[in-house]
């Protein structure tokens, strides 16, 4: 039975950041009020020296309205006794791109192939949430493994998201080129 509770979530037991380290592709994505990264979404998360993370993202985003480019985006982390539980700020390259201050859960990984993300923005009064937005990561830009998947799905069922996500393309189709990858 599922309460969606989001202090009941379960997050990857004995979070290993370092393993988690290097390229994520954005493969599906439960999209926030007012979304901002639209495809293209690639994060490269890094160990700093002092042992804290830090990632880099870029994707392709819409600004005011009508404006198409590729947001380059910063972030660091900051830690909490639950090691898959952190704190993101962060911020663009450029200033009207969008900065903030979320959760950032790590419900899932197994470090090799995915990886599902899960940020709750804004609670509901009964403890679920009306606010959240969720990436589901991958190591390989096409995609998730057939093994993988009906493990992600499990999960995405778990956080009460089954059915709201959306395929995240890798396609340099029709994108700004500085948003295609190399
Ligand atoms: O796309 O609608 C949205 C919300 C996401 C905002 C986060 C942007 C910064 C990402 C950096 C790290 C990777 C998750």
């Amino acid at each position: 039975a599922q309460d969606c509770q989001v202090e009941n979530f379960q997050v990857k037991q004995d979070f290993d950041k370092t393993r988690y380290a290097g390229t994520w592709y954005a493969v599906g994505k439960k999209d926030p009020e007012g979304l901002f990264l639209l495809d293209n979404v690639v994060a490269q998360f890094n160990i700093d020296d002092d042992g804290s993370m830090t990632a880099t993202a870029k994707g392709r985003v819409i600004i005011l309205n009508n404006w198409e480019m590729c947001a380059h985006m910063f972030a660091t982390f900051e830690e909490s006794p639950n090691p898959a539980k952190f704190r993101m700020r962060y911020w663009g390259a450029a200033s009207y791109l969008q900065t903030g201050n979320d959760e950032h859960w790590v419900i899932d990984t197994d470090y090799d192939n995915y990886a599902i993300h899960y940020s709750c923005r804004l609670l509901n009064e009964d403890g679920t949430c009306l606010d959240s937005y969720s990436f589901v990561f991958s190591r390989h830009p096409t995609g998730l493994r057939p093994e993988d998947q009906a493990i992600v799905t499990q999960k995405k069922t778990d956080l009460c998201l089954l059915g709201k996500y959306r395929r995240v393309a890798h396609n340099g189709e029709s994108i700004p080129t500085e948003c295609v990858p190399a």
